[in-house]
């Protein structure tokens, strides 16, 4: 099948006219690099419950079972690299007159993959910092298990720069994320359960201001009866050919 044969004209046409256009992605979107997600077979919490670990009730309980875990992640991540459909998410940026890319994942492949306008809801298991003064300790290395890393100015405990259930988001990376969810002609929902808030309300606040409504995931999702156009299938296949057809579309419009 061709790419452009897949999407539909009323995807094509919204894309073509669209001045603004938000891609929001979750775990799925990085799945085909190597990084587990969430939920499904294999994932990450299929051994663990997100309280157990992702707060800070688990931290401050055991910071060295919840350091554990960000160092096996760590470990997995710094193994993989960007897929194609985050590098055809970098290169949306400059398909359209506006685009945002708005990441639940903590994995930094985005800006791997050359992704500049990102906003990153949940963190980023690159950057930690001390529990105690606030100090950016970038790069903490987890020798051994069972260590928690100490900030080298106060001896306060460092955690990653991640969200933690319970916990507020960055309120810069979230008002810019709603401001562009809300001005966006076409918002393109990208692997992700949609099942965490405040990030999963995104889309359908997109749609109630009028988006074009896309979601590209390997199965259905609560949200995906609300989507205008459902993509079924891997992003590192989907994400590619549709930057190409656009691209074709926009070169025949302009011969
Ligand atoms: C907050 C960082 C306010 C850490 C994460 C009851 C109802 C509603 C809400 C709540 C509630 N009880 C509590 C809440 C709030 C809570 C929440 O939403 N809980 C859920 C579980 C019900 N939210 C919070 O706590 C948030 N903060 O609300 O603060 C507040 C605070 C204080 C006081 C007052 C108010 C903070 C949430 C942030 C948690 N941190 N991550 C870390 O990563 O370690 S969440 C983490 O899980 C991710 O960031 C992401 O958001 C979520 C995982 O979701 P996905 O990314 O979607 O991944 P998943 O595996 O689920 O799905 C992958 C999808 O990809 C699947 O659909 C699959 O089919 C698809 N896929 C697979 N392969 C591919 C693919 N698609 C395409 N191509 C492929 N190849």
């Amino acid at each position: 099948m061709s790419p452009a044969s897949q999407f539909s004209d009323p995807l094509l046409g919204a894309l073509l006219h669209a001045r603004q256009v938000v891609a929001f992605t979750g775990a799925g979107i990085s799945a085909e690099s190597g990084v587990p997600t969430f939920r499904g077979p294999g994932s990450i919490w299929e051994k663990f419950k997100p309280e157990e670990l992702a707060s800070m009730d688990a931290f401050m309980r055991n910071p060295a079972l919840v350091w554990e875990w960000y160092a096996h992640r760590k470990t997995i991540i710094a193994a993989v690299q960007p897929n194609p459909g985050h590098v055809a998410l970098a290169r949306m940026e400059g398909l359209f007159p506006r685009f945002t890319l708005v990441t639940q994942n903590i994995d930094n492949l985005h800006r791997r993959a050359g992704s500049v306008r990102l906003h990153e809801l949940h963190g980023n298991i690159e950057r930690s910092y001390c529990t105690r003064c606030g100090k950016i300790c970038p790069d903490v290395v987890i020798a051994e298990r069972g260590q928690v890393p100490l900030c080298p100015a106060c001896g306060g405990i460092v955690r990653p720069d991640v969200v933690w259930f319970g916990e507020m988001l960055p309120e810069d990376e979230w008002e810019a994320s709603v401001t562009a969810a809300e001005g966006a002609d076409v918002f393109l929902s990208i692997g992700t359960s949609a099942v965490v808030y405040p990030a999963a309300s995104l889309p359908l606040m997109a749609k109630q201001r009028g988006a074009f409504l896309v979601e590209v995931n390997t199965e259905p999702t609560p949200m995906t009866r609300s989507a205008d156009e459902f993509l079924c299938g891997p992003s590192g296949t989907i994400l590619p050919a549709l930057y190409e057809t656009v691209t074709g579309r926009r070169a025949k419009t302009n011969d």
